[in-house]
Order: C-alpha cells, then structure tokens, then sequence
C-alpha cells in the first residue's frame, strides 16, 4: 500500500490545526502509520527542503519550519500521495480552492499549514529522514474492508 509524508508546520500546531488536520485523513479512509510531535534542526531542516537550497526564500523556509515543533505523520492508502496533495491545495493559499487545507486555514505562502510528499520518490526519502522502522505500525484495519 502507497505511504506519504505529511506534516502539520508550525503555524499549524500553533493554531491548534493538529486535530482538525488528522480527522481529514482519517475521515477520507487514509491509515495512520507514525506521527510525532518534533522540534526541526537547521540540519534536517536543510535536507529536507535541499530541492529548494539555491531559491531565495530557502532561509526563510528554515528559519519558520525549525521555529516550533511540527507534527509529522506518515499515512497509508491507495494513492495516498496524491490526493493527500490535493487535500492540501495549492503551495500559495491565495490559490488553494475552499475545501482544501490550505484554501481553508492559509493565507500566506510563507505560512501554508501542512507538507506533504510530491510524488513516490521524496514520499520514500521523506519517509526516511523522518522515522525509522520501529516507529512506523503495521497494523490491519477491519474498516478498511468497508473502504477497498
Ligand atoms: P509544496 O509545499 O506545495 O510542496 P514547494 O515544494 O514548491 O511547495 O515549496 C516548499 C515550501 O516553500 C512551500 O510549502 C512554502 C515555501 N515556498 C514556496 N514558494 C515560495 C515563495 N515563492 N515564497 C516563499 N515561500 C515559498
Ligand atoms: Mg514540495
């Protein structure tokens, strides 16, 4: 089964969006398979977002994602990765459709809520540089019989 890598910023923790943000996956039929609530370093800020190393708001972006603690979450499910991206929105809020995470509890791009994987490679990699195996559950879901 299809794994993401999701990720409540820290504007979204501060704004206490944490509940309302798993509820959505959950109601959509998504499984939850690892979260915790983590401080960011510079270092693993910088691997993390390394794609986007050489654009100009690169300090900002580090300087705000290690500025509190994120949640970081992974989910399972058939096409998990992208439409967890389509249940996040667009990058900038202004853009994000009403529905959406962003489109509902964003304004800024600078303060967009929530991260998600783009496609299977950085959900892989994301994956990895957030939790290692012992984290992550594997578990079966009798509701998923009413799902699939
Ligand atoms: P996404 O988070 O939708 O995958 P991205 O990977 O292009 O978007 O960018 C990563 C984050 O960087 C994004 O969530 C917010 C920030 N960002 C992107 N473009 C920006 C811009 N033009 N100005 C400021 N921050 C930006
Ligand atoms: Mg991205």
């Amino acid at each position: 089964m299809e794994r993401t890598f999701l990720m409540v910023k820290p504007d979204g923790v501060q704004r206490n969006l944490i509940g309302e943000i798993v509820a959505r996956f959950e109601k959509k039929g998504f499984q939850l398979v690892g979260a915790k609530l983590m401080n960011i370093s510079t270092e693993l800020a910088s691997e993390h977002y390394g794609e986007h190393k050489e654009r100009p708001f690169f300090g900002e972006l580090v300087d705000f994602i290690t500025s509190g603690p994120v949640f970081a979450m992974v989910w399972q499910g058939e096409n998990v990765i992208t439409t967890a991206r389509q249940m996040m929105g667009s990058t900038n809020p202004k853009d994000a459709a009403p529905g959406t995470i962003r489109g509902d509890f964003g304004l800024t791009v600078g303060k967009n809520v929530i991260h998600g994987s783009d496609s299977p490679a950085s959900a892989q990699r994301e994956i990895g540089i957030f939790f290692n195996e012992a984290e992550l559950a594997e578990y079966t879901k009798i509701v998923n019989e009413w799902i699939y």
